[in-house]
């Protein structure tokens, strides 16, 4: 293969992945809703679809996250990118389980892959949502501003910059421990999942969001469901 043969694929491999991260990064009033029988995206522990165990029972899927080591699901895909440009202040999301004990819950961004045993530039969520082990669905909302994140007690990256990591997020995970962790708790069960979105400032709650949550709605396929309704109730 001559040289500039070489250059030529390189630049369109970095064209395309370009491309690539520019589509599937996050998006004002983005919503994973599990629709499309995939599960989008979400790995660490088991992920499999969860046919029509939804919050509105036939013909709502969700995430069953299976756990029999750390409990984790993390999203390097739509999740990743610069979540101040696209103006989210919130992430809620559906969780439901009947486990031997509570949830008690966390989210996590990493600047960069985390590393081993969550070390990198990682950080986690300052408060966690606790849901109980009763078979129902609970909505639970954590804030994702600068300002709602500490620098994870595995950080080992000098910048320690929580806003420069919302800037350019590359992993959002959603884990289980007792204790403030990037890592999760050893924890045997399984969890559903479902409708994890993210919520826009209200300076972006014209079109965008009311496109996004008549989606959600349509999604939920009942009146009731709508954001602005469920940070009401809830959290
Ligand atoms: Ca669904």
């Amino acid at each position: 293969m001559k040289p500039i043969d070489l250059s030529l694929r390189l630049f369109a491999a970095g064209l395309v992945w370009s491309l690539a991260a520019h589509v599937q990064a996050i998006t004002v009033s983005q919503a994973d809703g599990f629709q499309d029988g995939t599960a989008m995206s979400w790995t660490g522990a088991d992920t499999t679809i969860a046919a029509d165990l939804g919050p509105t029972g036939a013909g709502d899927d969700s995430l069953r996250v299976s756990s029999t080591l750390r409990f984790t699901a993390y999203n390097q895909t739509q999740w990743s990118g610069n979540w101040t440009a696209a103006r989210v202040t919130q992430i809620a999301m559906d969780v439901r389980h009947n486990n031997d004990s509570a949830l008690t819950l966390w989210i996590g961004i990493s600047r960069g892959l985390p590393m081993s045993k969550g070390t990198g530039d990682t950080y986690v969520s300052n408060l966690s949502a606790t849901v109980p082990n009763d078979d129902q669905w609970h909505t639970i909302v954590f804030d994702v501003k600068a300002s709602d994140f500490s620098a994870a007690p595995s950080h080992t990256d000098a910048s320690n910059n929580p806003a420069a990591a919302l800037a350019a997020v590359t992993q959002f995970r959603i884990l289980h421990n007792p204790l403030r962790r990037f890592i999760g708790a050893y924890y045997e069960g399984t969890v559903l999942l479902d409708n994890i979105h993210a919520v826009p400032e209200p300076s972006t709650l014209g079109l965008a969001s009311l496109v996004g949550t008549a989606a959600l709605c349509w999604l939920e396929r009942r009146q009731s469901f709508c954001v602005r309704s469920r940070l009401k109730n809830h959290f």
